[in-house]
């Protein structure tokens, strides 16, 4: 038996080369210019594209087209650039570098951020229902549903509201697990099964995938987390060490160093594992659950 060599690197390389050529071709500069060039400076300007990518490569594996999946893996980009863009605002967490460059409220100001991340969470919606091809109504409408959830209260909006009111304070690992489950989880979860929702998976496919996709949502916060106390702004794009300098809690700061990259390790594997009954089908998904413990930015 001839046994299939993956390249993760060429992979990512080429899906994110396709989900840019998307991207800009589903947000073309018009007027109001100025809104539309400080959307498209944020969307267009860099990332690893994960979202957009796991989106694609769980509809691949339920075995689905790219053309079913790639306007809401577009629109999944969208939201969480939108939440970036929000995020680095001075009410939020302030800060003056994302994805290696100026944020969108230093670039265009306070007024056009806010904009900017408003238009690209309504033009989101919008763009699932109107470019998804091949997908029955009942597929899509499930989409938009998990797709409004993951970004409302019961999930980014949730998760950054109680990240907020803990910067400072003394929280347990329960509420740390409910703000990353939340923030960083919850569209994570459905940049996977979105994919598989639109090339109609079946429960237990959808299952597996909801699995893998919360051991690696909280697998990668973790690594956030870590990388934030070693990892250089240069690596990040963003400033580094923000979290100490925030007061605010985070997995090192709970279990300690060595515990947290061990609890990130075991997650990684435990999403590895729940995908092996797919074999071949699941390498690219396995092979990211991978990259996640290894990325440095
Ligand atoms: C969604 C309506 C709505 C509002 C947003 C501001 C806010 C509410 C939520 C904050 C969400 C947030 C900033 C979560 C952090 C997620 C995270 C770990 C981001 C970094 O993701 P990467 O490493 O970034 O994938 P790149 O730049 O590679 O895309």
């Amino acid at each position: 038996m001839t046994t299939v060599q993956f390249n993760l690197e060429t992979y990512l390389r080429h899906s994110q080369m396709r989900v840019q050529a998307a991207l800009d071709r589903y947000l073309p500069l018009q007027y109001p210019d100025n809104l539309y060039e400080s959307m498209r400076y944020s969307l267009l300007g860099g990332g690893k594209r994960l979202r957009p990518i796991l989106c694609l490569a769980a509809c691949e594996l339920s075995g689905g087209r790219e053309e079913q999946a790639m306007p809401t893996a577009c629109a999944l980009e969208m939201v969480h650039t939108m939440s970036l863009i929000h995020d680095d605002l001075p009410a939020m967490d302030n800060d003056d570098y994302r994805r290696g460059m100026l944020t969108n409220h230093k670039k265009f100001g306070e007024d056009m951020a806010i904009l900017a991340g408003d238009a690209l969470l309504a033009y989101a919606f919008q763009l699932i229902a109107e470019e998804t091809v091949g997908v029955r109504p009942e597929q899509l409408v499930k989409v938009l549903g998990r797709v409004g959830k993951a970004a409302s209260g019961s999930g980014l909006v949730g998760g950054q509201v109680v990240d907020l009111a803990s910067e400072g304070q003394d929280i347990d690992l329960g509420t740390l697990e409910y703000i990353h489950a939340h923030k960083t989880g919850a569209l994570l979860e459905i940049s996977v099964v979105s994919g598989a929702i639109l090339a109609e998976a079946n429960e237990e496919t959808i299952q597996r995938l909801t699995r893998y996709s919360q051991c690696i949502g909280l697998a990668f916060q973790i690594v956030d987390d870590l990388l934030d106390i070693t990892a250089t702004q240069a690596e990040l794009g963003k400033t580094a060490g923000k979290d100490i300098r925030d007061g605010k809690a985070t997995y090192p700061r709970l279990l300690g160093e060595v515990q947290s990259r061990q609890r990130a390790e075991a997650l990684v594997a435990e999403a590895i594992a729940t995908l092996d009954v797919f074999k071949e089908r699941a390498r690219p998904l396995q092979s990211i659950a991978s990259f996640i413990l290894e990325r440095r930015s």
